[in-house]
């Protein structure tokens, strides 16, 4: 094993959760999106609830980082659609003339920083460097708005050429749709150790609901990180899961290290799937949850495998679930878990986190991070104000008490306050953390 490989390490940035919060029923095939759309949101709550995971995760040992919530709502793209004047008279001329449109500028989803890149490790890609390529988020409107000031984060973040590339997102719109590292996964002895990537696309040609990944989008992504052929890995979601409601693959499955935890019917093909990872990684150990126990509704329900799956730093193999609270109210759920870690396997505990505004819009706790395994050489090349300790994150929770909305309803976008007060909060956000005039607002 080389140095570098022993001294690697998985750093999460999560996405700050924003002031504009709220269920607005944007995500087809999503259910929890549909369910609540139209229900009031706590913007604070949520956030303070983002804040609490990352602090539980410095607690085990795993490096924490953010990014920071996007500009919302987005008066630019107001803007491009023709509005003019205030920022009050196109908020409410937009609102008078078709709600969604107010909506769909306004969501907070770059919270879900799983969506916002694909990341491949130094030890995968031809050229020794970490490899990001913002996703495009094509298949939802107001996901679509994300991929330009992602990529100028991740720009900012990882600046240094030595060491990281930054691409931009993917031209071609819904025929390239790419939601980043929901649907990747990477397998490996250790996270630097080289290693297999897997690309998880799906189709649904017959189904009610999209498939928000192409596998031409995934085939591009893999070809821009200069990934080899050999070590990566392209599999077909199955249907079933996108119509039970896994609009993204980490609903029904993640992986870590050399394990793969998936719903059994998770791939298309399970079988093929399982022997096409093994062919190409032979350490793989696949911890499966069988239908019988866990139905695909109950999983997707409870949102079971959008657990972050971490390695506990110090603790040689062995891995913590970070549970969403959801799973321990499921029956199926709860007793498949209480199996799971009495059967001696890597996964060695597990933590149960309350991230109850973000799962009802679809969002679970590794939904609300990107995860980026690198080297100690790497890791000291990262933008230090963006990664987190303990301070800064009480320094955060001040910040969300001081600026944030205790409530937020549908018509509550429309409020001018509301923009303002958005505004005003970001603007402090960059000072706290010493970042500089990140947002357009502020050039
Ligand atoms: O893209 N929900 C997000 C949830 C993303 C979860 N991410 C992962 N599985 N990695 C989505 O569907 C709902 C917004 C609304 O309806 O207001 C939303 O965008």
């Amino acid at each position: 094993m080389s140095a570098a490989a022993n001294t690697a390490m998985e750093i999460n940035f999560d996405g700050l959760i924003g002031p504009t919060h709220n269920y607005a029923g944007l995500s087809l095939g999503n259910l929890a999106s549909a369910r609540n759309a139209g229900a009031p949101a706590r913007p604070k709550a949520a956030a303070l609830q983002g804040l609490r995971k990352m602090r539980l995760l410095l607690s085990l040992g795993v490096p924490q980082g953010i990014f920071l919530p996007h500009e919302r709502p987005h008066l630019a793209t107001l803007h491009a659609w023709g509005f003019r004047g205030s920022p009050e008279a196109m908020i409410a001329e937009a609102y008078a003339a078709d709600p969604a449109l107010l909506t769909n500028v306004s969501a907070a989803s770059s919270m879900w920083a799983a969506n916002a890149a694909t990341v491949s490790p130094s030890a995968d890609t031809a050229d020794g460097r970490v490899h990001f390529t913002a996703a495009n988020l094509a298949s939802n409107l107001h996901r679509s708005l994300e991929g330009d000031f992602t990529a100028r984060q991740l720009a900012t973040i990882f600046s240094d050429p030595a060491h990281f590339a930054v691409h931009e997102p993917l031209p071609g719109g819904v025929h390239m749709g790419d939601e980043g590292a929901a649907n990747h996964g990477r397998l490996g002895a250790q996270h630097g150790a080289p290693g297999i990537e897997l690309f998880v696309y799906g189709e649904n040609p017959s189904g009610s609901f999209p498939a928000r990944q192409r596998r031409r989008a995934s085939e591009a992504v893999a070809r821009l990180h200069r990934l080899s052929p050999e070590r990566t890995v392209f599999l077909q979601q199955s249907n079933a899961a996108i119509e039970a409601g896994a609009f993204h693959n980490d609903v029904v499955s993640v992986t870590n290290e050399h394990v793969l935890f998936a719903h059994e019917q998770a791939f298309e093909d399970r079988d093929g799937a399982y022997a096409a990872l093994r062919a190409a990684f032979p350490g793989l150990m696949v911890v499966e949850a069988p239908a019988s126990e866990v139905s695909l509704a109950d999983a997707v329900g409870s949102y079971l495998f959008n657990s972050q799956l971490v390695s506990l730093p110090g603790r040689a193999g062995e891995m913590a679930l970070i549970l969403p609270a959801e799973t321990q109210e499921t029956a199926s759920t709860r007793a498949y878990l209480d199996r799971l870690l009495a059967s001696g396997g890597p996964i060695a505990e597990t933590h149960v986190v309350e991230v109850r505004e973000s799962m009802r819009n679809g969002g679970g706790p590794a939904c609300l991070r990107l995860r980026v395994a690198v080297t100690q050489d790497e890791a000291a090349a990262i933008d230090p104000r963006f990664l987190m300790d303990e301070a800064r994150l009480t320094a955060l929770e001040a910040w969300v008490e001081a600026y944030y909305p205790e409530t937020l309803a549908l018509e509550g976008l429309a409020d001018p306050i509301l923009h303002r007060t958005a505004l005003e909060a970001l603007d402090t956000l960059t000072t706290l953390l010493d970042v500089g005039p990140i947002y357009d607002f502020q050039r």
